[in-house]
């Protein structure tokens, strides 16, 4: 039998995170695609449209009016998933079993420009974002019905975004969603068995064989999990054991806006399209405990695979198997590497102008201090 090599025969590989394995098969990567090929999202959105629901000083569709906002701008969604008062009522019938969920359900602008992604966005305008993110962790968290506090972002009409405009969602629910209890246990865990927390020795075995770091700053690291499912996928890692938004120090809360610039800038390089992704950021859970196995992170789960119009799609053996993925998360983690924001070069080739851009971001650069700023209020 033949040594295993990581990067040319099928394995599987362990996410320690879930507890879940996915299938790896770097061989795959020559096959041909013959296969459905997405449209590329017409360029040239204008600043302000006067028919979006998110764009300043409009109408929403329940008829509400947005403020004026200057640079960040959050409200209650008018189509929420959750209702605030579902009642706790739990329905246990042998195996029928339900249970009411409540919870809240918010929407926040990352900029009143129209046209622009975080990945154009300055990262002074990123770090309003960032202060958004802490003020709402705080303010949702701290309700005594509310478990737990899920961030994230669905960009691009590939992911079923509905709106151009930049914003992302925040969902506040009762209980812990799936993905926030298998975490929690596994850290739990491993903090029981080692004494340490999970990403925290993560991290650091990473930064040791230095073979998926895609970027570091002074706080954050980003890199393509050793367990990626999704071809590029990533994640932020603190350097420091940080268990919420609300206990980043403002050189972090900077440090962070950095690290997504950067992240979100190498991906439109990867393809010269402005990338599509899901991402969020999971952070302990709101429940009053203290959590010290938890380790806040940011995942970012982007679609394409091979080109601009080329997605992965999670079926067959993925559905009712495992999860499998072609492309190794060492060889991602090499293109995102290459594909550094002070290389322009790209984006000038492409055929889509990725106009915009403002300088680059410098690694590495001293972080500025930023007093607390009140955000606006929920419409
Ligand atoms: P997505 O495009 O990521 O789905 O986000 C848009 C969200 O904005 C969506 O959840 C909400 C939708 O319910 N929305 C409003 O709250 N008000 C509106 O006027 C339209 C859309
Ligand atoms: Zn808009």
């Amino acid at each position: 039998m033949t040594k295993l090599d990581l990067a040319e025969t099928s394995h599987r590989r362990f996410n320690p995170l879930t507890g879940e394995w996915v299938l790896v098969s770097p061989h795959r990567m020559k096959r041909p695609w013959q296969g459905k090929r997405e449209s590329v999202p017409a360029a040239g959105l204008k600043a302000h449209d006067p028919d979006c629901y998110l764009c300043a000083g409009n109408l929403r569709a329940n008829g509400a009016r947005n403020p004026d906002y200057t640079h960040t701008f959050v409200f209650d969604n008018d189509f929420a998933a959750l209702s605030p008062d579902a009642p706790p009522e739990r329905i246990d019938k042998g195996l029928i079993v339900a249970e009411g969920e409540s919870g809240v359900c918010r929407v926040l602008c990352f900029s009143p420009r129209h046209d622009l992604t975080l990945a154009m966005m300055e990262v002074s305008d990123i770090e309003r974002v960032v202060e958004a993110w802490v003020e709402e962790t705080i303010n949702l968290g701290g309700r005594p019905d509310i478990a737990a506090v899920q961030i994230f972002e669905n960009r691009g009409e590939i992911m079923g975004c509905s709106n151009p405009h930049p914003h992302g969602q925040i969902w506040a629910t009762r209980h812990l969603p799936n993905e926030m209890e298998k975490e929690g246990r596994r850290q739990a865990q491993y903090l029981l068995d080692h004494g340490r927390p999970l990403l925290v020795d993560y991290l650091a075995q990473e930064l040791r064989l230095s073979e998926r770091i895609v970027s570091e700053n002074a706080h954050f690291v980003t890199l393509a999990p050793f367990w990626a499912i999704w071809p590029f996928e990533t994640m932020i890692l603190p350097r420091r054991r940080i268990g919420a938004f609300d206990e980043l120090t403002p050189e972090e809360r900077s440090a962070l806006a950095a690290a997504l610039s950067d992240l979100t800038r190498r991906y439109d390089r990867v393809f010269d399209v402005s990338f599509p992704y899901s991402m969020g950021f999971h952070q302990k859970p709101t429940d009053g405990a203290v959590h010290s196995e938890w380790q806040m992170h940011a995942h970012f789960y982007p679609p394409l695979l091979r080109s601009a119009t080329v997605k992965k799609f999670m079926v067959g053996f993925e559905m009712l198997g495992s999860p499998q993925r072609d492309l190794t998360p060492e060889a991602a983690a090499a293109r995102l590497r290459d594909a550094a924001p002070q290389n322009l070069r790209s984006a000038r080739r492409s055929s889509i102008p990725l106009s915009g851009f403002p300088s680059p971001v410098r690694e590495g650069r001293p972080l500025r201090r930023r007093s607390g700023r009140s955000q606006p209020r929920p419409a």
